[in-house]
């Protein structure tokens, strides 16, 4: 078999002075940071589609990057160097979890037979190697955007035709996700939106959408795929506007279509950026309402307004997003690196730079939160800033208690309340003492 990755190793942990490039300076695997290793904490995954399949090319220009598992004519043989190319890179960089595309295993065929006979040979290729190398799926999709026929979307096209051609192919892909074990299926509506409401039947999309996903539902209960089903919301890009916007958007439409009890989210920190928001604030919002599930972690170019999924670098902000993880007590999913190179980074070792970067990033995040939640500096503020609510009137008004009219009394029998300040710049700086400890 081809080595892909020639004259790079193993990489290993050589600690924060470490020179070395093709070293971890923060990401120890077996570390241990409270009752969890790192590597158990992360849950760390590739994306097949950024790493491996894709060529780099944009809106302005053709594909740069040097792949050369895809030098083979042969679309099969193609997808089983791809493979190769992958377990080799996965087992270098010490990542065990994998994320796919069935577009991204296999070039489409003509027909879908013909295409689904392809998905099968390359599926049982990778369930070989899973075995061989202990590697783990943590969750497969449908790509339903790239080919022509989604250019009106999928599951909310206004062609029945094009349904039941997306309904084919995420029976196949949820078929494939379950015979390789995966721990999760992702729905992310790239075309599940409109460009123009001239054109658009909003109200069939929208039912159309719940019960493309209710069909999934109810055929993986058939086969039995017991992993979580992930909704991956983005406001916007490809098209104008997104039905799965943000977060809160997800959960509106879960809760109207009775689907709420089968569906976690999978946050991606550019497409919260695009949404306006921060990463934090989609992992809060999904943590307290109980559907947080896993994480495309990448970030945006704060320059620029489009979705350039880089890879994370800014510790600040992976803290933030570390803090969320852990009060969540951890992910179902995992941090699946939803990050491409710059098209000018087109060697092949330039894949582990990014990979790298990512996973020490995390990994000195991870340090960081622990610490600051293990010294509840910030619960003990939180705590005596709410503590209005825990006695007295507070406590009645949340017990469900209180009258307007009593409440209205009380006030008038009261003097006019006082503020408290806000301290966030102290609890800011609180903040910098763990992460530059
Ligand atoms: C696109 C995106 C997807 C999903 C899976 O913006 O993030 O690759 O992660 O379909
Ligand atoms: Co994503």
């Amino acid at each position: 078999m081809a080595e892909y990755f020639k004259g790079i190793g193993q990489v290993k942990y050589e600690g924060s002075t470490s020179k070395n490039p093709l070293a971890f300076k923060h990401y120890n695997a077996d570390e241990k940071v409270g009752d969890k290793t790192m590597k158990e904490h992360l849950r760390f995954a590739v994306a097949w589609w950024h790493t491996f399949s894709a060529l780099g090319a944009d809106m302005f220009g053709d594909g740069t990057l040097e792949r050369p598992w895809l030098a083979a004519a042969d679309p099969v043989q193609q997808a089983k160097d791809m493979a190769d190319a992958a377990f080799e890179f996965m087992d270098k960089i010490g990542i065990d979890y994998f994320c796919f595309h069935d577009r991204d295993l296999v070039a489409e065929a003509p027909s879908l037979k013909e295409t689904n006979e392809r998905l099968d040979e390359i599926a049982a290729y990778i369930k070989d190697k899973m075995k061989a190398s202990g590697k783990k799926l943590l969750w497969g999709t449908s790509n339903l955007t790239g080919n022509s026929r989604f250019m009106h979307g999928a599951a909310t096209n206004p062609n029945a035709e094009v349904f039941a051609f997306a309904a084919a192919k995420v029976q196949k892909a949820l078929s494939i996700t379950k015979d390789l074990n995966g721990e999760g299926y992702v729905f992310w509506g790239g075309r599940e939106g409109y460009e123009t409401l001239l054109n658009t039947d909003m109200g069939l999309e929208l039912g159309n959408l719940a019960r493309f996903l209710g069909l999934a539902v109810g055929y993986a209960d058939k086969i039995g795929f017991k992993g979580h089903f992930y909704i991956e919301p983005k406001p916007k890009e490809p098209t104008k506007h997104q039905y799965d916007f943000d977060v809160a958007a997800g959960y509106a439409f879960l809760q109207k279509y009775g689907l709420l009890n089968k569906f976690k989210f999978n946050i991606e920190t550019n497409h919260a950026t695009l949404a306006g928001h921060t990463v934090q604030h989609e992992l809060h919002y999904a943590r307290v309402n109980g559907i947080l599930g896993s994480v495309d972690a990448n970030q945006g170019d704060m320059l620029l307004g489009w979705y350039t999924d880089i890879f994370p670098t800014d510790v600040y902000g992976t803290t933030m997003m570390m803090i969320e993880i852990l009060r969540n007590g951890g992910l179902p999913g995992g941090l699946n690196f939803d990050a491409k190179v710059r098209r000018g980074s087109f060697k092949t070792d330039d894949l582990f730079y990014g990979h790298i970067a990512g996973m020490d990033c995390f990994a000195k995040s991870l340090k960081a939160a622990h610490g600051l939640l293990e010294s509840r500096e910030l619960d003990d503020f939180l705590e005596k800033r709410y503590e209005s609510w825990k006695t007295g009137v507070g406590a009645e008004i949340v017990q469900g208690k209180a009258t307007l009219e009593g409440l209205a009394e009380y006030a008038l029998a009261h003097d006019s309340p006082k503020s408290e300040s806000g301290r966030q710049e102290l609890l800011e700086s609180i903040v910098m003492r763990y992460l530059y400890a």
